[in-house]
């Protein structure tokens, strides 16, 4: 994969979603003229413009990208890029994805959504999209906080966590976004960081080869309300040790000199020193096994014992609701021919009110 990042190597020969002609655009054709109102500093700086240059790659016309969101700082995005968008109501950006989608399956529909958008108000949309898999991408910026109402806890928000609606501490046990997804049966669940910049770009850029609901968890930086939430991995001293970068294929393996490994023990694992084990039992990362389980253990680790993973958990094929649906609405016509709305409203038993 090139990680070049000035979206100019965007593949002409792709094809674009609905089999048309691939265009070649570059970042800037993707940067909308609104000004963008987020805090100076703030981590969804970079996702966007990681979003750029991943839709310049994409080698696809704007027109044919969608990007939908709920409400939230995070969920300004679509104002932000140049393609259409659909600013909806909190929580609600699946319901319309899905819709959108499901209307004109030519489209690339993204969803860009926060912690509080995605799993508190939007929790049940989101589990659902993800169990259909409807062959939307849903990133989730993921700051632990409500930023855009000033500070409140949110879903992800470790317990003990004080802010200005927890003032002694939330007494709340946290969700894990990625067992979530992956307990909602998601083909595609993954995790990168606001200022892992080839990182975040290449996860964006698999999430949109997939075919299904992909769903990217990003943790981004609230530097206003909840400034240093992922320093204990973000950071270029600890990024090494506190971090699992996950590849398809290979040991599961991290630290400066990729010297330490995780093996089994019991359902959980344990970190071997692979210069004493030699790597016979460590654990080999198949983003692409069809039973979740291990995905399920990879997305529970983290601090303070265990290194976070980053990357791809999961990525299996599954056939896609857009699909099913006009696969099922063509045969059900041949079989019985087309429909007539006027004569369905009109069967049944009817009342004049
Ligand atoms: C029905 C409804 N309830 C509550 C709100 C208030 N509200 C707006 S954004 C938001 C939370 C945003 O948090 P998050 O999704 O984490 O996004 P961030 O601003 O951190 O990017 C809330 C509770 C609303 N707009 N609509
Ligand atoms: S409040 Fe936080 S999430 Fe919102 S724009 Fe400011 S820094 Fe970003």
């Amino acid at each position: 994969m090139n990680h070049d990042d000035d979206g100019k190597d965007n593949g002409k020969e792709r094809g674009t979603p609905n089999g048309g002609t691939a265009v070649q655009l570059t970042r800037k054709d993707f940067e909308s003229d609104q000004e963008v109102r987020w805090c100076p500093g703030c981590g969804d700086y970079a996702i966007l413009r990681a979003f750029h240059v991943m839709f310049a790659k994409l080698g696809i016309p704007r027109e044919q990208i969608v990007v939908v969101s709920g409400i939230g700082c995070s969920s300004r995005l679509p104002y932000y890029v140049d393609t259409y968008g659909f600013h909806t109501i909190h929580g609600r950006a699946p319901a319309v994805a899905t819709g959108i989608k499901v209307a004109n399956p030519g489209l690339s529909v993204w969803i860009a959504t926060g912690d509080g958008d995605g799993l508190s108000i939007g929790g049940n949309h989101l589990i659902h999209v993800l169990r259909r898999n409807v062959d939307v991408k849903i990133v989730l910026f993921n700051n632990r906080i409500y930023g855009l109402t000033k500070g409140q806890y949110s879903p992800t928000s470790e317990q003990g966590k004080k802010t200005k609606s927890t003032p002694f501490g939330s007494a709340e046990n946290p969700f894990n976004p990625l067992s979530v997804a992956l307990g909602a049966e998601a083909t595609f669940v993954a995790r990168t960081v606001d200022v892992f910049t080839q990182h975040l770009l290449a996860v964006l850029e698999a999430a949109a080869a997939h075919r299904g609901a992909a769903f990217v968890e990003v943790y981004q930086n609230c530097n206003i309300f909840n400034d240093g939430a992922f320093d204990f991995m973000r950071g270029k001293e600890v990024r090494d040790e506190n971090t699992l970068d996950l590849q398809h294929g290979k040991p599961i393996l991290f630290g400066k000199q990729l010297e330490k490994g995780l093996r089994l023990r019991g359902t959980g694992v344990e970190v071997v020193n692979v210069q004493e084990t030699g790597l016979d039992d460590v654990l080999v990362h198949d983003a692409h096994a069809e039973d979740p389980t291990l995905a399920f253990l990879l997305s529970r680790l983290g601090p303070p014992e265990l290194p976070t993973p980053i990357g791809i958990l999961r990525s299996v094929e599954r056939p896609v609701l857009d699909q099913s649906m006009h696969e099922q609405v063509n045969e059900v016509v041949a079989r019985k021919g087309p429909g007539n709305l006027e004569a369905l409203l009109h069967s049944g038993d009817t009342w004049t009110v």
